[in-house]
């Protein structure tokens, strides 16, 4: 029987690259997002390579994330990876211009959420043990701090120390949890940022050689499909043409 791959966020980005890497290497998928239309797609396109099981889930709703496990068909419930991909960021002005409401947005998505989903696939994820990984999609920004990364960046700070205490927790059990931290890559994700501002996304990337969402599959995948005994902690990665910049400092 083949591995089975759980992905949140499938219908764009790393989640629906990520979701052709593994199909191409015969996994079965169970893929999730909120957008049925591209799940469909997604599924039409890949079945011929993997048996596919779509569902349409919105991760900060708990039970639903629940029911949606629950309703994994038992050919897709030994599950071997956990990809924890969905997530946003909103509102890139300074945070004093921001409202509440994106804040509870970010939260709600890139922390709740991805809760949700790992405290109700972490049973299945345990029975498998030696081999199974949860791979969380963190962010430079977990790290790095800048003008408009406010709770953005803060969220993706959690994702880093949520696996890394995971680590400790699941020591002993074979389940390994890697933090992945990219940094700029062109997906939809400065779209929904900029709340669909096409050229502005386009600027921001033009010219900079971002990494892409095959990139970054291409990293989950290899994370998933290392040896059982190799953890990764934390794999942060940008393009050659993004690094950081000095401090900033306000003069009179
Ligand atoms: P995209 O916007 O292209 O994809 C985001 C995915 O998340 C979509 O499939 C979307 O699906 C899903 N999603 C968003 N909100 C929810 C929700 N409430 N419930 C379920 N699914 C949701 O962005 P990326 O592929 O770039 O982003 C993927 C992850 O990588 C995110 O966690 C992001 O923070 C992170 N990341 C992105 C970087 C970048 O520069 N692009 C760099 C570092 C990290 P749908 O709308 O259909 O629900
Ligand atoms: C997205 C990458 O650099 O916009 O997590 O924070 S960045």
């Amino acid at each position: 029987m083949s591995n089975t791959v759980f992905i949140t966020g499938a219908t764009s980005g790393f989640g629906r690259a990520a979701a052709r890497r593994f199909a191409a290497a015969g996994w079965s998928l169970a893929l999730t997002g909120r957008r049925f239309e591209r799940l469909q797609a997604l599924q039409a396109e890949l079945s011929a390579l993997a048996p596919v099981h779509i569902a349409v889930l919105d991760v900060r709703d708990a039970d639903a994330v629940k029911k949606v496990v629950a309703d994994l068909p038992a050919a897709f419930r030994t599950l071997h990876t956990l990809v924890n991909n969905a997530g946003l960021a909103l509102a890139p002005q300074p945070a004093q211009a921001v409202a509440l409401e994106d804040w509870h947005t970010m939260i709600d998505t890139n922390i709740t959420g991805l809760v949700n989903v790992t405290h109700a696939l972490l049973p299945a994820l345990l029975a498998t043990g030696r081999g199974a990984s949860i791979i969380n999609l963190g962010s430079v920004a977990g790290q790095w701090p800048y003008p408009g990364g406010h709770v953005y960046g803060a969220s993706k700070a959690f994702v880093k120390q949520f696996s890394y205490n995971l680590r400790c927790d699941l020591l002993g059990t074979g389940v390994r949890v890697t933090d992945i931290a990219p940094g700029m890559a062109e997906t939809e994700f400065t779209l929904v940022r900029t709340r669909g501002d096409q050229a502005a996304s386009d600027r921001l990337y033009q010219g900079a050689e971002p990494l892409s969402a095959e990139d970054i599959a291409e990293q989950i995948f290899y994370v998933a499909t290392l040896p059982e005994h190799i953890n990764i902690n934390r794999l942060e990665i940008m393009p050659t043409r993004q690094a950081w910049q000095a401090f900033a400092v306000n003069r009179d």
